[in-house]
């Protein structure tokens, strides 16, 4: 390996041992960008990726809340501020009872590079908490949000920081904590949150936008091969916001979702999840606390496997995991490599092991898709969400779609053509990277170094 890029995972190995979630994005990204850094002597002189590596602000702060017994509860707050030489930090708030320091950091450098992919210019941050929302009142989950807001108003605005939502943040929270953003501020900056309601200063399909883009983009990686989409199909992990996207998307194109798993085991509905009550039930399901997804084969007449993951599907084309990071380990990589089949789409955030990834890529048979550049079109819709509120009006459907698929084709192309640039052939994890890298590093060079 490149002796400057050797030294500086070395060092942020030592510097941040206690941060493996972080370490394993670090060590990816690094380890697919060297021809970039062979090819840029200067960077060292600047140290570049020392700076890459560090987050330019790391916000941690107390969150104080009352539930509806009268009892008080003290959560952890943070929000990594990543990078922002490309525009506003920009990223979701996560809010689940697993969050630490650590997921944070993780989470904010992969939108480093997601966010540069985009085209679009957003800098790349995460935040959230390691509140609960389940099994919460709708009270609580305000109080809460509103708490959090208190202190998170002092860090951000329209031109420094513009939060989203991300796992156990939806329309719901988005609106309280804009509610408190607001009622603080005491000026309507709609564009200083993103994903809010459509009612209340939110862009149309920002909700479909993480799953809809998923599917443009795999579009794009079959027409590659001269496949279209149609009669293909896909088995998926997850049932939220993102997987359902993908399932509405896939079904209007002729595709089907035929397999999907949720924290109880797994669906195989062989039709696929493709009618507009079956989409309806997806919906009705994941209101519910907790999420399970054996209610579908009850009413639907399907098969449910408790217990256990789908990626040992046979009869699909297409694996695409859209729940949570290290979905997939080596153990499961085996089965998807002995399986046969043919199309490795990541879209929940790290969703595979890096022991997994480098063998999955290593499969000759199989194409693997990185989830920086699948799951881009969240961020890009958000993206868009700021420039409506920036510009006081509202694009139709219509309009914000064909932004959509401009935004994904761009970011398949510039992806692949970065990996063939620079000589590892058709590769979409590295070209990912390569392209973000590039995008990021070029901001950073032109703006000096602090
Ligand atoms: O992981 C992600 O890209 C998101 N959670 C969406 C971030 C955003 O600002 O819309």
């Amino acid at each position: 390996m490149n002796a400057y890029l050797e030294r500086v995972l070395a060092e942020t190995k030592a510097k941040n041992a206690n941060e493996p979630l972080f370490l394993q994005t670090v060590e990816e990204v690094l380890s697919s960008v060297e021809p970039l850094i062979n090819a840029h002597p200067e960077y060292e002189a600047a140290s570049l990726l020392e700076r890459l590596v560090e987050p330019e602000r790391v916000i941690e702060f107390r969150v104080v809340w009352m539930d509806d017994q009268l009892k008080y509860h003290v959560n952890r707050g943070y929000r990594v501020q990543f990078n922002a030489a490309l525009g506003p930090y920009k990223g979701g708030l996560r809010f689940a009872p697993n969050v630490t320091l650590d997921t944070m950091k993780f989470l904010g450098f992969e939108q480093i590079f997601k966010d540069a992919l985009t085209g679009l210019p957003i800098g790349g941050c995460k935040g959230g908490s390691d509140f609960d929302p389940r099994g919460k009142s709708d009270g609580e989950v305000m109080r809460f949000c509103q708490a959090f807001m208190t202190e998170l108003i002092r860090h951000i605005g329209p031109d420094v920081d513009v939060p989203a939502g991300d796992v156990g943040v939806g329309g719901r929270e988005i609106g309280y904590l804009y509610g408190q953003y607001r009622r603080i501020k005491g000026a309507a900056e709609l564009g200083a949150m993103t994903g809010k309601d459509i009612k209340t200063g939110g862009s149309i399909l920002r909700p479909e936008a993480t799953g809809y883009g998923a599917v443009y983009y795999l579009e794009e990686v079959l027409k590659h091969d001269g496949l279209e989409i149609a009669g293909k199909k896909l088995a998926i992990s997850g049932f939220g916001n993102v997987a359902w996207g993908i399932m509405k998307k896939a079904a209007e194109l002729g595709a089907a979702v035929t397999y999907f798993a949720g924290p109880d085991g797994y669906i195989h509905d062989p039709e696929g999840v493709v009618t507009e009550e079956k989409l309806n039930f997806i919906l009705e399901m994941r209101a519910k606390d907790p999420m399970r997804c054996e209610p579908y084969a009850e009413r639907f007449g399907v098969e449910f496997v408790p217990g256990t993951k789908c990626w040992d599907a046979k009869d699909v084309d297409v694996l695409m995991p859209a729940a949570t990071q290290n979905d997939v380990n080596m153990e499961w990589a085996k089965k998807i490599a002995a399986s046969g089949v043919k199309y490795y789409i990541e879209v929940a955030n790290m969703p595979t092991t890096n022991d997994a990834l480098v063998f999955l890529k290593e499969q000759k048979h199989l194409l693997v898709a990185p989830s920086k550049a699948v799951n881009a079109c969240g961020v890009s819709v958000s993206e868009l969400e700021m420039a409506q509120n920036s510009a006081r009006l509202y694009w139709d459907a219509e309009e914000v779609d064909a932004k959509m698929h401009k935004i994904m084709t761009n970011i398949y192309k510039s992806s692949a053509d970065a990996a063939e640039r620079y000589g590892l052939g058709y590769d979409l994890v590295a070209g990912a990277n390569l392209a973000g890298f590039q995008k990021v590093a070029d901001a950073m060079m032109c703006q000096g170094i602090f």
